[in-house]
């Protein structure tokens, strides 16, 4: 299968490549792509050397599927064009997730809903689709009626100046900054751009996006979300209400049967899920599970995920192994 990745040289596009290689996706010819200051680049895949390409020469090449991290102003420009030649698209920015005709997937809860002619596909925002793992098997047993969601974020959600910047902070030198303040010692409320309304897009993104892809405009969802000085992923404090009571132990029983998701909830062995852990794994940890003792039938969560691999990279492959299993590409 000819494959593009479309940000190859960014830090999700460098982790797609590398979850492409792990997963022994079917790749008969792999198309780095990235902006034109990077192309003619070389990377190396698998032992073998590629070049970096332009945008136009990938399209013209008809990759069958396209993996684009490449921010939403080219996948709005270019996801089109790819779809013209007949490319499949899935992409990881924002551009096309709210959109009514395009599916918004993560592939253990909606991947059915995807057809043949679906060939723009949103992956989901990371923070969204670590909390929705966990839901999703809880609202089909007991209906959520409301979520309230802090969430604990990585600096690599910002992406690689972030990352210097923390560094440069902890030794002690100037550089470039991602942030208007320093994120050493510190946490910073604000994740991406305020929106009229006081919320951050990143908070709005966790209203938004759940209920998309729990197919329920009932859920009420409030979110606040954090930028905190970790790399490992980005961690949420979950208190859901649901319709119906529940028994914390079948919560329990519920999200171990749950593929993705792994329970590490053994407070009598200081067992609860960390970033630091999470670092480079494909699921999503949840712990601390408790019932809310201050109204009825609702709960507290932790959850924890490596928001480069199944909150981008991993998720991304596992909708397009889903679309090559199911003969949709
Ligand atoms: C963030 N989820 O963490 C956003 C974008 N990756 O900043």
């Amino acid at each position: 299968m000819r494959v593009a990745v479309v940000g190859a040289t960014g830090m999700v596009g460098e982790v797609m490549l590398q979850v492409l290689a792990e997963r022994n996706f079917p790749v008969t010819e792999l198309i780095p792509v990235a902006s034109e200051k990077s192309v003619g680049k070389e990377i190396e895949w698998k032992g073998n050397k590629y070049t970096v390409v332009s945008l136009a020469t990938a399209v013209e090449m008809k990759p069958q599927i396209a993996l684009f991290s490449a921010g939403g102003d080219t996948s709005k420009e270019w996801a089109p064009k790819f779809a013209e030649v007949g490319t499949t698209v899935i992409d990881n920015s924002s551009a096309w997730r709210m959109d009514a005709s395009k599916k918004l997937i993560v592939p253990e809860i909606n991947a059915s809903q995807l057809t043949k002619e679906d060939k723009i596909i949103a992956n989901p925002n990371c923070s969204t689709i670590q909390m929705v793992m966990a839901l999703a098997p809880l609202h089909a047993k007991y209906d959520i009626k409301r979520i309230v969601v802090s969430t604990y974020q990585s600096i690599t959600g910002t992406g690689v100046k972030a990352v210097q910047q923390l560094e440069n902070e902890y030794q002690g030198i100037q550089g470039d900054k991602a942030y208007k303040y320093p994120i050493h010692r510190n946490a910073i409320p604000q994740c991406d751009v305020f929106e009229e309304n006081g919320y951050t897009k990143e908070e709005m993104k966790l209203v938004r996006e759940t209920q998309k892809i729990l197919s329920d405009n009932t859920i009420a969802v409030t979110a606040t979300a954090i930028r905190i000085p970790v790399v490992g992923g980005h961690s949420e404090a979950v208190n859901i209400e649901f319709e119906k009571d529940f028994d914390v132990n079948e919560v329990r029983s519920i999200l171990e049967a749950t593929p993705g998701v792994t329970v590490q909830d053994d407070l009598a062995n200081y067992s609860y899920p960390m970033p630091i852990y999470a670092q480079g794994k494909d699921d999503v940890f949840v712990g601390r599970i408790r019932r809310d003792e201050s109204q009825p039938n609702t709960l507290n969560m932790w959850i924890v995920a490596d928001n480069l691999r199944k909150g981008a990279a991993t998720n991304t492959i596992q909708i397009a192994e889903y679309l090559v299993k199911n003969q949709l590409v």
